[in-house]
């Protein structure tokens, strides 16, 4: 069987998309069965491709014979999962290779805000020698974390966060223990899951029971001394609910790497809080993001090849 897989270029938003080619067809990852594979970058001409990997959704795959979509996201909330379905066309995500990096990027966060690093980096800039307050630090050691989904993501961020001396408690919908995590929530239990928590971390894919499902009340049923961190999906928090709350001290700060809007416009009042940190959705990034996922791809040809099931089926 000769599989035409073709590479989009929206792809180039994380990397390269020739080293992804240069990858699957000469690399250790190179499917090798009785694989008869030709690797192309295509743009919007889909004719010839069986396979298609990448970043973004383009409908004209649905007037092509493309039959199997990999997105190089976890996250799949922009691909219309029913219609794929209808036409016939699998859809896989690169859910699983996020785990460390997003797991040190929000302990990093943690630890920003416990230690004040955030200041000193802005009063560098001024050439200001502001040592802290008594009262202005505290240790990760001791302190609380929700983790308010507990898949890839929120597992990486358990097992560091546990590491640093924290107690995890988190929120699935599984009832199913989850080591690192003392105390499992249901998403009706949400409230009573971040009252007591120092840092609440936002890592749920965006789906029509988790958009807004961080609003008003629920910032309202956090601690004042407490950070917000939104590794997730911008609307999964109510933007403005949270702006609101930063004006008027009902939280201590956030860490956001996803917005509502990306990228983040710059009349937005998210920009100039001291105490919110904002990364442009990069907590996944790492130079060697295309290894990773030439492996899951070259995986999944050999499966495909073979009429199996494929790794991480959406649809
Ligand atoms: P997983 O599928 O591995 O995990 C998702 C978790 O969310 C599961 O534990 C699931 O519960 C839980 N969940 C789903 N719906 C609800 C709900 N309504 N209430 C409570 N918990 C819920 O996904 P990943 O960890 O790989 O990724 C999660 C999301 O993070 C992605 O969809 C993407 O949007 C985002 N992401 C962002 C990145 C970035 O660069 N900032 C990088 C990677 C991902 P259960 O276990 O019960 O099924
Ligand atoms: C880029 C990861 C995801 O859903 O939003 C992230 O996986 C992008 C490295």
């Amino acid at each position: 069987m000769t599989t035409h897989l073709g590479i989009h270029g929206s792809v180039e938003r994380i990397f390269p998309p020739s080293l992804l080619r240069s990858r699957l067809v000469d690399g250790d990852d190179a499917p090798d069965a009785d694989a008869d594979l030709t690797v192309s970058v295509v743009d919007d001409d889909f004719d010839g491709i069986d396979a298609l990997v990448t970043f973004g959704y383009d409908p004209a795959v649905l007037d092509s014979d493309v039959e199997w979509i990999h997105v190089v996201r976890a996250g799949y909330d922009e691909f219309p999962v029913e219609t794929l379905r209808d036409d016939g066309i699998s859809l896989t995500n690169s859910t699983g290779l996020h785990g460390a990096s997003v797991g040190e990027t929000t302990v990093g966060y943690f630890l920003q805000f416990a230690r004040g690093l955030h200041r000193y980096r802005s009063d560098q800039r001024e050439k200001e020698w502001n040592p802290p307050a008594w009262d202005e630090t505290f240790t990760l050691e001791g302190e609380t974390v929700c983790v308010v989904g507990l898949g890839t993501l929120g597992r990486g961020i358990a097992r560091r966060a546990d590491a640093l001396g924290m107690s995890v408690v988190g929120v699935r919908r599984t009832p199913t223990p989850v080591d690192h995590v003392e105390t499992r929530y249901g998403p009706a239990d949400l409230h009573e899951a971040v009252e007591d928590a120092r840092f609440v971390v936002l890592a749920v894919p965006l789906t029509d029971d988790t958009e807004g499902m961080f609003g008003a009340v629920e910032l309202d049923a956090m601690r004042e001394d407490a950070y917000l961190v939104n590794v997730a999906r911008g609307p999964v928090a109510d933007q403005s609910a949270l702006v609101s709350a930063l004006r008027d001290d009902a939280i201590a700060g956030a860490a956001l790497d996803v917005f509502e809007e990306e990228p983040l416009p710059e009349e937005s009042p998210l920009w100039a809080f001291e105490n919110v940190v904002v990364t442009p959705h990069a907590s996944a990034a790492r130079s060697d993001y295309p290894d990773r996922i030439a492996e899951l791809v070259g995986e999944n040809v050999r499966r495909f090849e073979r009429g199996e099931s494929l790794a991480n089926q959406v649809v």
